[in-house]
């Protein structure tokens, strides 16, 4: 039986790998932070109870060493992050310090107590910025350049997990994803804040939606299918990095016509701009070309942007009791 050692296992990716590896057969361990509220720390995990977890944090390397002491993992897959984006203009050095130096101290950590194992990084499509190549796409090989803490550190996060890589020869790939949600994410992500907020005006317990730019444009695909392309990645006979992406390419404002529409209702009568939510300097347009990934380990998303969408306003509806829609 293979160990898989998942940082960021509560967050909405790690929760979904974690059940993805048990279904494979796998001992699935990982870390969580100590929070003061422990009730709903762990409200993502429903097979907890099938789950090796360790208290721990990326920034305290310590804790990271006696975790990989303790487990000895056949893989490694690194989750953890401050992983909003706008947030991170607030708290720039405490997103660093997780995202880069956290990553660092897992590398570390990886290459001194468990080198044989093979090691996963969460980079993400926010390292490319504004970039985009000729076509209109982002790609593996189009320049870096991030427009936010959060994709500085990533970008040194994927930069220093390639140097590992050739320097000691250890087996480490990066999965460069896209946008990708469920009824898991983050109520403060866009996707979730709009279908939470729009069931809200559905049944009169909010009047409005506040939201910053309405004319970016995002790739959206559904987390499920994006830890099914975790696995191929370090299931590959050889180390690599690949993007991850559905290719097709949504405005908010688009996101918002859809959802409103699902609930019969006109986005234009209840979505406000308010200034609060712009970010300092704003990522415009995602489009990714998973090509790399669909052809070398055949890798293909079952969701599609309407059917993420509809996933999502079913789960909100149930938590709302409203059914009759
Ligand atoms: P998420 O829901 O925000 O989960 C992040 C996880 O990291 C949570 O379990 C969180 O624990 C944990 N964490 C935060 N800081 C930590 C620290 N200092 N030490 C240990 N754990 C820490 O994010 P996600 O959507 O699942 O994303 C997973 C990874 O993929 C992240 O690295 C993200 O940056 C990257 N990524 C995401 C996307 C996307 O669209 N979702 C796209 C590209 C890349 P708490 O519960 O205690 O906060
Ligand atoms: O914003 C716009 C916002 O916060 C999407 C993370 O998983 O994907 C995610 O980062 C777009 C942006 O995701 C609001 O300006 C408008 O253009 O849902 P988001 P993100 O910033 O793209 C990447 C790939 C990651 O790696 C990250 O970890 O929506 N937007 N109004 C808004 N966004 C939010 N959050 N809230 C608003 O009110």
């Amino acid at each position: 039986m293979k160990t898989a050692f998942i940082t960021g296992i509560s967050g909405q990716d790690g929760s979904y790998l974690a059940e993805y590896l048990l279904g494979e057969g796998y001992r699935v361990t990982g870390i969580i932070r100590r929070n003061s509220v422990a009730e709903n720390q762990t409200d993502r995990l429903s097979k907890i109870k099938q789950l090796d977890i360790k208290y721990g944090d990326l920034q305290d390397e310590g804790s990271i060493q006696s975790a990989l002491l303790e487990f000895k993992p056949d893989e490694i897959y690194n989750l953890a992050a401050q992983s909003h984006v706008r947030i991170s203009s607030e708290i720039p050095q405490y997103t660093v310090a997780t995202n880069a130096m956290g990553t660092l101290n897992l590398l570390e950590s990886y290459r001194k107590y468990c080198p044989k194992a093979k090691f996963y990084q969460a980079s993400s499509s926010e390292m490319f910025g504004n970039s985009t190549d000729n076509d209109g796409f982002q790609r593996e090989s189009t320049p870096m350049n991030p427009v936010s803490p959060y994709g500085c550190a990533k970008v040194f996060a994927y930069n220093i997990s390639r140097h590992y890589r050739e320097a000691y020869n250890l087996f480490i790939s990066n999965g460069i994803l896209f946008n990708h949600e469920s009824p898991r994410r983050g109520s403060n992500f866009v996707t979730n804040k709009i279908v939470k907020t729009a069931l809200e005006i559905k049944i009169g317990t909010s009047k409005n939606l506040e939201l910053g730019n309405l004319d970016s444009y995002r790739d959206w695909g559904h987390s499920y299918d994006y830890v099914r392309a975790m696995h191929k990645i370090i299931s590959a006979e050889r180390p690599n990095d690949y993007v991850v992406a559905t290719g097709q390419s949504h405005s908010v404002r688009e996101l918002c016509d859809f959802v409103f529409s699902r609930l019969d209702m006109d986005y234009k009568d209840y979505v406000v701009q308010n200034p609060k939510f712009f970010r300092p300097q704003e990522l415009k347009y995602l489009k990714g070309d998973s090509s790399k990934i669909r052809k070398e380990l055949g890798w293909v998303p079952s969701y599609t942007f309407e059917t993420l969408l509809d996933e999502m306003i079913e789960h909100w509806k149930v938590i709302f009791g409203y059914d009759d829609l």
